[in-house]
């Protein structure tokens, strides 16, 4: 039989693996069974995420991950809803998703994968990509400046917005913990290694 690690596609060295298990991990110190909890992902190499976690999933449409979250938990306020997805998907297309559900302060964990650049299309300049950084849009360096999506979230009246690393195992595990344990919207930037495209972090 071919174990579930077999089956993910994602390059050696990438932080999404430790993101993965630290969601696993909170779900599973927190007592929450598979069927009462739903990850929601968008699309990117984020997005795989939610197939690689036990339970209910969805991987639904770039940029359109809290959406389809917020519908989740609406219809069936019971379960724990854990929206994954990338920086381009959440800070890029979903901007305004993101804001507002800032604003609307449902019971739902939203987590960022955080690689500065838009993976999954082989390493284009995000809205998290630093000053400097070369991508495939500024092979000369970036020059637009990133965005602080913590004092975003603070500023859009989110009450839970944290930073973690995904080498920081134990610590990401027990923020995420604390998010899921959080009454309203929480919102975790992880800051992710991608050894592939995002160079300049290695
Ligand atoms: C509406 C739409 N626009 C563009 C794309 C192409 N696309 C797929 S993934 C992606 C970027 C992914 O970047 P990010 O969200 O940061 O996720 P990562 O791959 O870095 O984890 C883009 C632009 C798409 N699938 N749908
Ligand atoms: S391209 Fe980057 S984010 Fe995507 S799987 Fe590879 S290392 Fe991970
Ligand atoms: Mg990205």
């Amino acid at each position: 039989m071919r174990s579930w690690l077999t089956n993910i596609q994602w390059c050696p060295g990438c932080g999404d693996f430790l993101i993965i298990m630290a969601i696993k991990n909170a779900f599973k110190e927190l007592w929450i069974p598979s069927h009462k909890r739903v990850v929601v992902s968008g699309v990117g190499c984020s997005g795989k995420a939610s197939q690689y976690i036990d339970g209910y999933a969805a991987e639904t449409l770039h940029g359109r991950t809290l959406p389809f979250a917020t519908g989740v938990k609406m219809v069936d306020p019971s379960l724990t809803v854990v929206a994954v997805g990338g920086d381009g998907d959440g800070y890029g297309i979903g901007m305004g998703h993101f804001i507002h559900a800032c604003r609307r302060d449902l019971d739902i964990t939203y987590i960022v994968f955080n690689n500065e650049n838009y993976a999954l299309t082989t390493g284009q300049s995000s809205p998290t990509t630093p000053i400097g950084a070369v991508t495939k849009t500024a092979p000369e360096g970036n020059l637009i400046k990133p965005l602080d999506p913590v004092a975003l979230a603070e500023h859009a009246g989110c009450s839970f917005s944290k930073t973690a690393h995904s080498k920081n195992f134990q610590e990401l595990k027990e923020i995420i913990k604390a998010a899921i344990q959080h009454k309203g919207f929480s919102h975790i930037d992880v800051e992710q290694d991608c050894p592939s495209f995002r160079r300049w972090a290695m």
